[in-house]
């Protein structure tokens, strides 16, 4: 069956992209090798929080919304996108392998007059030098002559709805003019604001900016967070007044470390390129040693809690960390600084449990746990790792014997109780 657009990869790019795509009257099918997955999504059932199953439901009644794991339907697609994963291997290198073995896939199905888009955020020059070479070597085709190709880089913030994939300003860089203009043509039909750029790299490197500027500035407060750890300041207070200024300030939190798919990963993709130029990006390297180090930091300030107020060592402690998922009010567990930190805890020879409401249970980094119900007071220590905006943190305090707060959601409250230690 004809479809305006066909997507690859029903992930929670993915899938936002295609119900943007069929708000706007527009018909797709998701591609996705997970047959359970598009199972589901045939009975309209969404496994990604940022497009509910009522609002799937009737997009895909209505046949706006088709999935399938057969490549052979994105031949009778105008427009095939690109939302895969891509990761870093165990030695922290871009990790392409998804990435090329759908070039390949997709490939045996382009045919002249196709738009290919990757969205999928990689180093700069990926469009141009992997996908490329793949799509002209198995197709027979000449990227610019016989089909277009661009690179639009995907800005969705899991679990936000002021901003979205139709609102967000969407970036596009094709290897020529005119794939520029096929990709921003198809882009303008379900997306409010458009901005060209000259090139694949272009967009690419955008999109890296982007999230390595996140991961550089909350790098800059972490370390600060320690520095005000050994100087008896709080940290909180501080970038709270900081934020006070109206403008060339941006307010970054400390934390217990980076989690997600995004921020932990995507520096790696550039630092990894610079070197083929002989550059080191010390920057972002320095922001991710940081961030990396945030979980044994916290690890220290949770054995400190409890010797200074219980007289207490990590080992044989009872401990619930209080929130898993990666960041607060979503359900993704994926590179938790949480995780990392329940392992800390852990190999010292502490009893840990823990609770958080969007998670029932995990299997992360070799753990495998479930939530337990919260009950502060069965422990000699509630972390709090993620701040979930359901918690009432006030009656936390009162019944729990110590808290350690790592995300300030004890706010002036924790600063106030002896019994709540702060990063
Ligand atoms: N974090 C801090 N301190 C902060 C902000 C975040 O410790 O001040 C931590 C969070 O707890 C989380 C991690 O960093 O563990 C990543 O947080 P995030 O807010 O960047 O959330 P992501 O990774 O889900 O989404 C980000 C997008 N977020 C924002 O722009 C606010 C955006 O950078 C990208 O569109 C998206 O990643 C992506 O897919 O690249």
């Amino acid at each position: 069956m004809k479809r305006d657009v066909a997507i690859v990869g029903a992930g929670y790019v993915g899938l936002p992209l295609a119900r943007v795509f069929a708000d706007a009257g527009k018909s797709v099918v998701l591609v996705d090798v997970d047959a359970e997955r598009v199972a589901q999504l045939q009975r309209g059932e969404s496994h990604v929080e940022d497009v509910p199953s009522e609002t799937l439901g009737p997009l895909v009644e209505k046949g706006l919304i088709a999935a399938t794991t057969d490549y052979d339907e994105l031949r009778d697609a105008d427009a095939i996108l690109v939302a895969l994963p891509t990761p870093l291997s165990r030695q922290r290198e871009p990790d392409l392998r998804i990435l090329v073995a759908a070039s390949e896939e997709i490939a045996k199905r382009l045919r002249p007059g196709h738009l290919v888009v990757l969205e999928s955020t990689t180093y700069p020059g990926t469009t141009r030098e992997q996908m490329l070479p793949l799509l002209e070597a198995g197709s027979g085709l000449t990227a610019g002559a016989d089909f277009h190709l661009a690179f639009s880089p995907e800005r969705v913030d899991p679990g936000r709805d002021d901003w979205t994939t139709q609102n967000v300003p969407k970036v596009v860089g094709g290897i020529d003019d005119g794939s520029t203009e096929a990709a921003a043509s198809l882009y303008a039909s379900a997306i409010d604001e458009i901005h060209r750029v000259s090139s694949p790299e272009a967009a690419e490197l955008t999109k890296l900016l982007e999230n390595i500027f996140r991961s550089v500035n909350i790098a800059l407060v972490n370390e600060l967070a320690q520095l005000c750890d050994r100087m008896g300041i709080d940290v909180w207070e501080v970038v709270e007044a900081a934020a006070t200024k109206p403008f060339g300030f941006m307010s970054f939190k400390p934390g217990p470390g980076l989690g997600g798919h995004c921020i932990p990963i995507d520096p790696f993709y550039l630092t990894w390129k610079a070197r083929e130029y002989g550059f080191y990006t010390e920057f972002v390297e320095l922001a991710g040693k940081v961030n990396e180090s945030m979980p044994y930091f916290c690890r220290s300030l949770v054995s400190q809690a409890l010797n200074h107020h219980r007289q207490q060592s990590l080992s044989g402690a009872r401990i619930l960390v209080l929130g898993v998922a990666y960041k607060p009010d979503i359900a993704d567990t994926r590179e938790s600084p949480a995780v990392k930190l329940l392992g800390l805890l852990r190999n010292a020879g502490a009893d840990v449990a823990y609770h958080d409401p969007h998670v029932p249970s995990f299997h992360e980094n070799g753990i495998a746990m479930s939530s337990v119900p919260l009950e502060p007071a069965a422990y000699d220590c509630v972390v709090i790792v993620t701040n979930h905006s359901s918690i009432d943190y006030d009656r936390l305090v009162e019944e729990a014997a110590l808290v350690v707060d790592l995300r300030n959601a004890t706010g002036a409250n924790g600063r106030r109780s002896d019994k709540v230690w702060k990063l």
